[in-house]
């Protein structure tokens, strides 16, 4: 007979058919980066306040540490931009500029959401171990135009715990795209953030409509209370 196994949320125990196990699960966090969380990054220079977007650092390093002792898969996230912006779309460049944190323009952590610059590195404190896979994203959503869908299906994957940042922005996209391909998503409310409160709860608040349209929404503790 099948171990059933499966966690608390909201609308529904997670995943839908109670088949959690580390092989058939990821932990997916999204963009830690210090364009996004740190000083002189992206994020600040748009003039947000990093506070928000630095919460969900420490309870995602207690679920990291928790699964990946357990033997779960662990994937990262970065978005950024080769260093020739030839796959920076005009419009996403035009905006950022809107705002004074042009994509490109150089800043106090090197060139902004450009990769190889400092600010674009995930923060030490998630550090992606040897062997965890890190997709490499020019967009919002972790599928397009990236190997994830394929690094998903190779190794068996059927459930994402998604978490990082921002919750409104490429978390919420990225549950959307995994959503439509039939992964089952849980998103963690504390282990994630975004540049707005009200976006946050929002976003959160989207997906469990329509009986989990998307997935089903849980926290940091409950999660280590029940993997342990
Ligand atoms: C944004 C992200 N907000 N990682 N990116 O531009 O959510």
């Amino acid at each position: 007979m099948k171990n059933q196994h499966s966690i608390a949320a909201d609308p529904y125990a997670w995943p839908y058919n109670a088949d959690l196990r580390p092989e058939n699960t990821a932990l997916v966090i999204i963009d830690m980066q210090t364009d996004f969380c740190g000083v002189g990054g992206y994020v600040d220079k748009m003039g947000y306040d990093l506070s928000m977007t630095q919460a969900p650092i420490k309870p995602i390093k207690a679920v990291l540490d928790a699964m990946r002792d357990k033997g779960y898969h662990i994937i990262h996230t970065r978005e950024g931009h080769r260093a020739d912006l030839s796959d920076l779309p005009a419009n996403k460049r035009w905006r950022s500029q809107q705002i004074g944190a042009g994509i490109g323009d150089p800043g106090p952590c090197g060139k902004i959401l450009v990769r190889g610059e400092p600010g674009w590195n995930i923060i030490p404190e998630l550090s992606p171990a040897t062997g965890e896979p890190i997709i490499d994203k020019p967009g919002k959503g972790s599928f397009y135009a990236t190997d994830l869908e394929m690094i998903l299906r190779t190794r068996g994957i059927e459930n994402l715990i998604l978490t990082g940042i921002t919750t409104d922005v490429c978390v919420s996209t990225t549950m959307r795209e995994a959503n439509d391909r039939g992964f089952e998503c849980l998103v963690l409310s504390d282990c994630c953030g975004a540049t707005d409160k009200g976006n946050h709860d929002a976003a959160l608040k989207m997906v469990t409509m329509q009986g989990g349209v998307f997935g089903a929404v849980s926290d940091s503790a409950t999660v280590l209370r029940q993997l342990s």
